[in-house]
């Protein structure tokens, strides 16, 4: 031995590189995830699902290089529950996500008992942040808000853009008029920073630029933190009334929801170019989708949902069936699947990504990890569609299986006025079906020829109907509705004031940008 004496010979540097390889593959093996949900955004509104006049360059170059679905559900045809289920992975009756939203002062909210897939992924590690619309309740001093559910930070407006007097909505140009009815006699819309009110009302033109900076200034923290992290980034583009910054209004051919669309889209094109930037785009998930089908009541400024059956508050496709698409370079192959999906799959999948195990609580989803990296088909099998209002005694108005879709009852809603068809619309009630209206989806998806209403109707679809019923029975049988958190109902005084004890209310509750 020499007199310096023999390095240990694990101290290598070879062999140090060696023992720290699996460290960077497991680091590999734990992605990053985006999740991008649209507003009210129907199945008909993208470039790449068919929009002749929608500029989404953005989404389609996402869908051209990633997974896109084409049967994919969101978990109810309205704002809140459809949004609790995506974070929980459970169907919102379960929480208590029903009947309805949540109102500006309502009492209620996401339980703090459910998990959320923000909750998952903070106990693995990741960083986790929000930034957009919430919608999942206020509650006393902001109890509700997602820094009690998981997220780490958050920038947003805790519900919908209407649900505010809209003469405080400063669309631009800003002599635009308000499409539509906002919401009078209550508090201007808030800004929130975490649990504080920054702004209030909001300036709606000034707001996705500072969302699009929070967002990157987000995953470049996280980057140069080497921190795996979720950004659930939730935008009010294309909820009505349409808005949109100097640079995007008046800019597109579809008018002021193609131009809030516009710059719907060029902020993915942001947090894309902010993964680009930090390295991190082969590391990253992002997925996209929407709440729920369009507001068709809104005409012109509403969305479309293309050759869908009517649209947002009902159980048709056009309801429910949202554009989706996964993206991931180097591990999710591009193409089209037709296999079924669903919002609630998501918390399931993220989960499994990041070696999380699953909350021990009913679920509802499925990962979908072997049909993003084409190992094999979806394992989901079946779609339920509970309506906005749903009850124990009616149960699930449609089910889906396979391709077949069959409905128990239809009802009509005022977010689906103005289409042709009038069982879109609020007038026409809740009509039991007996049998069910029974659709073969891919040869109609527009839902307009009942199987069943041909007097011969084969054996083969009287086994499918029998095995829908049963499925139908079987998830009655084991699902119990949670307690409604929306009847717990309101009080004004729970509406976010930024001076507590102004005066007059609600219109006093005004304050500057910080
Ligand atoms: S939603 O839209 O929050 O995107 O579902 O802004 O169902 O009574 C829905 N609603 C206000 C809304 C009210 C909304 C309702
Ligand atoms: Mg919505």
């Amino acid at each position: 031995m020499g007199p310096q004496g023999r390095q240990h010979p694990w101290l290598h540097p070879w062999v140090l590189l060696l023992l720290l390889l699996p460290l960077r593959a497991a680091a590999a093996a734990r992605p990053n995830f985006v999740l991008v949900l649209a507003d009210d955004l129907g199945y008909g509104d993208l470039g790449c699902y068919g929009h002749p006049s929608s500029a989404t360059p953005n989404l389609d170059w996402l869908a051209a290089r990633g997974l896109r679905f084409t049967d994919f559900y969101s978990a109810a045809a309205v704002c809140s529950p459809s949004r609790a289920a995506l974070l929980t992975g459970r169907l919102p009756v379960r929480s208590g996500i029903y009947p309805g939203v949540f109102d500006p002062g309502s009492r209620g909210g996401l339980p703090l008992a459910e998990v959320t897939v923000a909750e998952v992924l903070k106990a693995q590690g990741y960083a986790t942040a929000m930034v957009g619309k919430w919608h999942l309740g206020y509650g006393i001093n902001g109890s509700f808000l997602p820094v009690h559910q998981g997220f780490d930070h958050f920038l947003g407006v805790p519900y919908s853009h209407d649900q505010g007097p809209c003469q405080n909505l400063t669309c631009f140009p800003p002599d635009t008029k308000c499409f539509g009815t906002c919401d009078q006699g209550v508090v201007p819309l808030p800004l929130l920073w975490n649990l504080s009110i920054i702004q209030q009302p909001v300036s709606f033109p000034e707001l996705v630029p500072l969302y699009n900076k929070f967002s990157r200034d987000f995953i470049a923290d996280c980057a140069r933190q080497r921190r795996p992290f979720l950004l659930y980034y939730a935008s009010h583009h294309t909820h009505y009334p349409q808005f949109s910054s100097r640079e995007f209004a008046g800019r597109t051919r579809r008018g002021p929801f193609g131009d809030a669309l516009a710059e719907f889209d060029d902020s993915v094109g942001q947090l894309l170019q902010a993964l680009r930037d930090n390295g991190l785009e082969s590391s990253t998930l992002l997925f996209f989708t929407s709440d729920n089908g369009p507001s068709t009541l809104r005409m012109a400024r509403g969305g479309s949902a293309g050759h869908l059956r009517c649209g947002k508050g009902t159980t048709y496709e056009g309801g429910m069936r949202e554009p989706a698409m996964a993206y991931w370079p180097g591990r999710i192959a591009p193409g089209v699947t037709h296999e079924l999906a669903s919002a609630l799959d998501v918390l399931p999948t993220l989960s499994a990504l990041a070696g999380a195990a699953l909350p021990k609580v009913a679920l509802d989803g499925f990962d979908l990890s072997p049909l993003l990296f084409g190992e094999g088909k979806s394992p989901r099998q079946a779609v339920f569609f509970y309506p906005p209002s749903p009850d124990p005694l009616h149960g699930p108005f449609a089910v889906r299986l396979g391709k077949y879709k069959a409905h128990f009852f239809t009802q009509g809603s005022f977010h689906s006025d103005t289409t042709p068809d009038q069982a879109c619309h609020g007038v026409t009630p809740r009509t039991p079906h007996l049998p069910p209206l029974l659709f073969d989806l891919e040869a109609d998806p527009g839902e307009l020829y009942d199987l069943l209403g041909d007097p011969a109707v084969s054996p083969e679809l009287l086994e499918v109907l029998r095995d829908i019923t049963m499925r139908k029975v079987l998830l009655e049988q084991r699902l119990s509705f949670g307690d409604s958190q929306m009847a717990k109902g309101g009080d004004a005084e729970l509406q976010p004031c930024c001076a507590p004890g102004c005066s007059p209310k609600p219109s006093c509750c005004r304050c500057s940008p910080r």
